[in-house]
């Protein structure tokens, strides 16, 4: 999609701050993150929402949580814990129109998360 900014930055047409590539995932840092470490896991390809997701896309899905487990090793965080969350549309905060897994640890985090 070409006004897309995280195809954008899936192309490399954006500086990213880029901790994972494989074939059809990337992985960065959030601009505006929310724990210590909050990295952000996308397909290459464009899925504006959870609800586009089609069953064929389900190996790219669980690549995706793959690539946070193994990120998540990385950045020291796979033993104290860490979150995953995918919001789907604007009502639970969706502001990105491209699916993104968001990685986040580094600080203790309540739930219900509210
Ligand atoms: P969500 O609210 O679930 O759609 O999350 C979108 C996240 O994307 C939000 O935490 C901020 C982040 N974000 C938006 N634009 C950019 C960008 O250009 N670069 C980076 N690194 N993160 C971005």
């Amino acid at each position: 999609m070409n006004e897309c900014i995280f195809c954008k930055i899936a192309l490399r047409q954006i500086p990213t701050d880029l901790v994972y590539e494989d074939p059809e995932i990337i992985a960065f840092r959030d601009l505006n993150p929310q724990a210590p470490i909050h990295i952000l896991i996308i397909p290459k390809v464009h899925i504006a929402t959870l609800n586009d997701l089609i069953p064929e896309q389900a190996p790219l899905v669980g690549k995706m949580i793959l690539a946070a487990q193994q990120i998540a090793v990385q950045e020291g965080i796979a033993i104290p814990g860490y979150r995953t969350v995918f919001n789907c549309n604007a009502g639970a905060g969706q502001t990105v129109f491209h699916i993104h897994l968001h990685l986040l640890g580094g600080r203790n985090m309540n739930w219900p998360p509210g």
